[in-house]
């Protein structure tokens, strides 16, 4: 499965709007597609997923395919992100954990003492096999459309590993990693390597993208966050900069992190909606003039989905102006899709992106 044969599963894709835009290249149209697009929204996914708990589904090759093919088809969006979870490698390498309807990750035995950390399994690639099938089933599938790989960042699995869930303040994680800095480093490197062993297999099997979700970064001050998490997403990055793929890195209120947040080393600089494109370039551009003007993904607030047409319409042409001022621009959302989100606004607001000057 991950043997060196199968680097070469990736379709070469030269004109695919998305890869160019992450190039900082000039696309035939601007390219959009959105977190959370599979599953959640669509009557489609509900009703395969009928009886199959969440995590067991990650695991069905066919399955994800369906699942992962089904907003590509009804939305036309340019990019498929492959249908699994952050906390999948952690479930794969015998975590005990699952994935509650309504909840999200509950992790059985939360990890608090170094003791835990080091009772922590490595991720063998052969256990995340059926998600690297599933990608190979995907890119025969796809077509034209690129292939969307991720992982969890470490400091956001690790905030689900110490909780032992959701949390809304992190207050557990933050404990740890002021008071036991050791522990914290020793959790965080071990999520390093799992993540990039994870996002490894993706790319040996055909993603043609990645992409970090550090979805809770944005709860550390920029010290902290510089202190205790970039040098580890930096090391997964580090670890992806020969794979041939663009490098997406996003999380959520992470506008005082922008910078910090690019230096870990991705070409992709996801923005939420707190901060607008223009100026998330403007603070990019400005902290960091030795480096090239950035790419950026984003910024459509999710909420914007229940408005009406025109809120719709004017918020995606300001976006799409705002865009304008970086190297190339990857329409999204600030964040992930609402589970109540009507799928014909999402149809609706890829036709808008479409018909933006690209
Ligand atoms: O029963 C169900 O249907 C469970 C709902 C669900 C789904 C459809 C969960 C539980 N995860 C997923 C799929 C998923 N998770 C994808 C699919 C591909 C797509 O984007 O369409 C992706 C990319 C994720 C990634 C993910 N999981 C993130 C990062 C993205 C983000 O939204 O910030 C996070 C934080 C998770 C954890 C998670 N898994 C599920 C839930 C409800 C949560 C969030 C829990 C919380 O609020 O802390």
């Amino acid at each position: 499965m991950t043997n060196a044969a199968s680097v070469s599963a990736r379709r070469d894709l030269p004109e695919a709007p998305l890869l160019v835009a992450a190039r900082g290249g000039s696309p035939s149209r601007t390219p959009v597609w959105f977190m959370r697009q599979a599953g959640r929204s669509l009557p489609e996914y509900r009703k395969v997923r009928e009886g199959i708990p969440m995590l067991r589904s990650c695991f069905m090759p066919e399955l994800v395919c369906e699942i992962t093919m089904q907003p590509v088809r009804r939305h036309g969006v340019d990019a498929a992100i492959l249908f699994s979870d952050i906390v999948v490698p952690l479930a794969a390498a015998g975590v005990d954990l699952d994935i509650v309807p309504g909840t999200g990750p509950v992790v059985a035995n939360p990890v608090r003492s170094i003791h835990d950390v080091e009772k922590l399994p490595v991720l063998d690639p052969e256990q995340v096999a059926p998600v690297a099938e599933a990608v190979g089933l995907l890119t025969k599938e796809l077509g034209e459309t690129p292939l969307i790989g991720f992982a969890g960042a470490p400091f956001t699995l690790a905030s689900y590993l110490i909780e032992g869930g959701p949390s809304r303040n992190h207050e557990r994680t933050k404990a740890l990693m002021y008071s036991d800095p050791a522990a914290w480093h020793a959790l965080l490197g071990h999520l390093a390597d799992m993540a990039l062993t994870f996002l490894s297999v993706q790319v040996q099997a055909g993603v043609d993208a990645i992409q970090l979700f550090d979805s809770w970064a944005g709860a550390l001050s920029e010290r902290d966050y510089r202190e205790f998490v970039l040098p580890h997403s930096a090391r997964v990055f580090a670890g992806l900069a020969d794979a041939g793929v663009p490098r997406i890195h996003f999380g959520v209120g992470t506008g005082e992190l922008l910078v910090a947040m690019r230096e870990a080393g991705n070409d992709v600089v996801g923005v939420d909606w707190r901060v607008p494109l223009d100026a998330a370039v403007n603070r990019l551009t400005s902290a960091r003039p030795d480096l090239p003007k950035p790419v950026v993904q984003g910024n459509l607030d999710p909420a914007v989905l229940f408005s009406g047409e025109d809120v719709l319409e004017r918020e995606i042409n300001r976006i799409g102006a705002e865009g304008r001022a970086a190297a190339g621009h990857i329409f999204n959302l600030g964040h992930g899709v609402l589970p109540e989100t009507d799928p014909g606004k999402i149809t609706r607001a890829v036709e808008l992106v479409h018909g933006l000057r690209p």
